[in-house]
Formats: structure tokens, sequence, C-alpha cells
């Protein structure tokens, strides 16, 4: 096959002090952090369907972006060349996995068994092409959003057949996601939520949402696919409301239904934002919970409302999910998937080159400032202190739970008003912080 990527050669790391562009300053795949090598704390992933099958089209414009190799066609061999492209394009920039949902792969067909055949001759290259390079699939997917007949959502579907038609695409994208050695498998609730409540019946459909994952987890166990199942939050758009809000709302579905050892969350900067929460809230509330598992990495625009996915570049946000991350001992199934995408104004192949660098570095920046903070351990202490009333005496009963509210109320009568708590420091903190960016 011709190179796609003319001109371009493996990306290096040349340290800090270098003004290449085409070449990382801070991620050095075998440096070690934490006794550990940077490319497997931080196990980055290209997203097939932003990277290779998006153009640039929004709301207001059509495609922009250049791309040489694909003939525009939806046939089989356009997809299997993409394909290739798309290994040439990893190889060089050093990731280890890639992400895709079924139909950025490979085009559908007019009935579902087509749909099927078309996604096997499309798997076929890409375990050739996994084999040559040695890139991992991190998860898989189903796209259960783009066609029409998903309009009114999938599992949460009002009509039963396309409920059917769901769980046998599902069903079909679990397969192939385990022929190809896939760590994991995510449901991204593209449109299961909704656009009116006087049309929907909500109970009926967070019961249809349950009843679907229940029979993936059954069939995950027939197929005997042993990859990590995620849920991926997000609290709206394309719907106004989605069920999957956040990872509290998750949790919350996930216990309801006897699913929340079945599942963890892959969670998404931008979606994070659009619920109104940081990040780090997200981490670290599904660390709390025992449900984190991968993250989509990109970034939002405070000046706009909705999902840009844009690459991530802020140092801040990356030094603080590192630091959340490693607190939770890092990835186990999952990586950094850079759900993201190029401006519609960066129309170049080489584009993809400097959003992927820049995410990566900026990751790498954030661990090595997380690991630093850790090191010192003067956040860690001062949680510690701020929390010390609950070592010993009766805050170490609570603790364990070996109280009661007769005890409380005999105590706290008995000892009078609590002393003042000592400053929270916040300032001081945010000050500290700003020393490790
Ligand atoms: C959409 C989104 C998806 C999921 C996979 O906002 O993030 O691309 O990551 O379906
Ligand atoms: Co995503």
């Amino acid at each position: 096959m011709r190179e796609a990527f003319k001109g371009i050669g493996k990306i290096k790391f040349e340290g800090a002090k270098s003004s290449n562009p085409l070449a990382f300053k801070h991620y050095n795949p075998d440096e070690l952090v934490e006794g550990k090598a940077m490319r497997d704390h931080l196990r980055f992933s290209v997203a097939y369907w932003h990277a290779f099958c998006g153009g640039g089209s929004d709301q207001f414009g059509s495609a922009t972006r250049q791309k040489p190799w694909d003939d525009g066609s939806n046939s089989i061999e356009n997809a299997q060349n993409r394909v290739r492209v798309a290994f040439e394009f990893m190889e060089k920039l050093g990731a280890e996995f890639y992400c895709f949902h079924d139909r950025d792969v490979a085009p559908e067909g007019d009935t579902l068994a087509e749909s099927n055949k078309n996604l096997d001759a499309v798997v076929k290259t890409l375990k050739e092409e996994q084999k040559r390079t040695g890139i991992k699939l991190l998860w898989g997917t189903a796209n259960l959003f783009s066609h029409p007949r998903y309009a009114n959502g999938a599992a949460t579907s009002p009509n039963a057949d396309v409920f059917a038609y769901a769980a046998a695409q599902v069903a079909k994208a679990m397969e192939v996601t385990k022929e190809l050695g896939g760590q994991g498998y995510t449901f991204w609730g593209g449109r299961e939520g909704y656009k009116s409540l006087l049309n929907t019946d909500m109970k009926r459909e967070l019961a249809h949402l349950g009843a679907f994952l229940n029979m993936a987890v059954e069939y995950k166990k027939e197929i005997k696919f042993k990859g990590q199942f995620y849920i991926e939050p997000k609290p709206k758009e394309p719907t106004k409301h989605q069920y999957d809000f956040d990872t509290g709302t998750v949790y919350g579905f996930l216990k309801a239904n006897g699913l929340e050892n079945d599942f963890k969350v892959n969670l998404e900067a931008n979606h994070a934002t659009l619920a109104g929460h940081t990040f780090q809230h997200e981490l670290e509330l599904a660390a709390a919970l025992g449900i984190l598992g991968s993250v989509d990495a990109n970034r939002g625009d405070l000046l706009l409302g909705w999902d840009t996915d844009q690459f991530p570049t802020d140092l801040y946000d990356c030094t603080m999910a590192m630091y959340t991350l490693l607190n939770a001992g890092g990835f186990k199934t999952g990586g950094l998937n850079f759900d993201a995408k190029v401006a519609r104004e960066s129309i170049e192949p080489v584009d993809l080159f400097h959003a992927h660098i820049g995410g990566m570095d900026a990751f790498a920046r954030g661990l090595k400032a997380a690991a630093k903070m850790r090191k010192d351990g003067c956040f860690a202490k001062f949680v510690k202190d701020r929390y010390a009333s609950f070592d010993a005496g009766l805050g170490k009963k609570i603790d364990k739970g070996n109280t009661n509210f007769g005890e409380l109320q005999t105590y706290i009568l008995a000892k009078g008003n609590p002393a003042a708590s000592p400053s929270a420091r916040v300032e001081m903190l945010e000050n500290i912080l700003n020393e490790y960016i």
C-alpha cells in the first residue's frame, strides 16, 4: 500500500528543549514514573471515528479535511484501505491502542446480515494490521445512534423491533471485539434519553435499558468474552436528557439493576463539564465507588455549551486527572482514548499528528506533575490531618459503624459545642498546586 502520511516518520521523544513540532517534548514512552513506564501508565488510544471517519463538517458547513487516501465511497475496499491508513498513523505516532464503533470501520448494509458481512470483511484487515504492528484494541462498541431507526433510542426505543435490532447489533459488535482481543467494550447511550416527557414512559424505558444491559452481561458469559464492560456517562446531546447522566446517576442505575459488579465507567472530560462537573470530580467519584474504568480524553470549550471534543491541552485538567488516577491505582483494562477531533479549520493530514502529540504531551506532563505531588505528599498529608478526628475515639467508632444516635447525643451534650475546625487553606493549597504545573 502507498504511504498515506508521506514525509512524516516515527514521532520521537526529543525533550523539552526541542522546537520540532513533530516530536514529543514530554512523552517519553520508556521513562519510568513511580517505577512504571509512561506508556503503561497512559495507555494512549486513538478514536477511529474522529481520526479517520470525521471530515470536519458541522451544522453550518460541510467537510473540510483532506484525506487523500479516501475515495469517498462506501466500498469494502475503501474501508479496508482506511484501516491500513489508521495503522500507519498509529504506528508513526506510537499509540498502542485504538477504539472503534462497528459502523466506523465498516459500511452499513441494507440488512443487518449484510452489515455483519461487511464488518467481518474489515475485521479481517484489522486483525492483520494488529498482528503486523502490535497495536491493540482498547475497546469496541456499536453505533446505536446514527441510523434513522435509532431516532427514538435503541434499548429505550418505544419500538420493540428496534430494541431487538440493537441487541443483535451489540451481540455482533461484542463478538468482533472478542475476536480482535479487545480489552473492553463500551456502552454509550447515544440516544437513550428523551426529547419530551409528553411522549415518554420513563419508568418503562429505564426498565428496558436495565434488561438490555443484563442480557449483554449474559451474552458476554455465553461467548466467553473476558473484556471489561464500560458505561460512558453523558448528560445531554443529542437528546435533551440522557439516562446515563453522570457517574453518580450511572452508579444508582447499575445498583438498581444488579449490574454494579459488571460495569465500570468510561469517563469523558467534555461529558463531565456538560453535566456541570469538573473532569476530576467524575474521576474522583468513580474511584470512590470502585467503578473507575477508562477515560475518553478531550476537553470542551468554556464559551461553547456543547460537546466540542477538542484535544486535551489544559495542564491543570491533565494533572488533576492523573493525580486521581494514580491515587486510585492507575488503569487496569482502561486507557486514555482521544475521543477528540481536529478543528474544522485544521485541514491537513499532519494536523492529526499535531493534535495527538499535544494531547500525549499534556498528559505526560500531568503524569509527571501528579507523581511529584504524590512523592512530596503535601496534599495527602493535609487531607489526612483534616480528617484526624475520625482516626481515634468517637470519630473512629463513626467510621467503623459502631455507634448510634443515642450515644452521639449523650456524647455531644456532655462535651458542649464543637471547637471550630482549622482553616481549610483553600488559597494556600491552590498556590502550592501552581508550583507543580
Ligand atoms: C459521544 C461519545 C462517543 C462514545 C462512543 O459523545 O463520546 O463517541 O465515546 O460511542
Ligand atoms: Co466518548
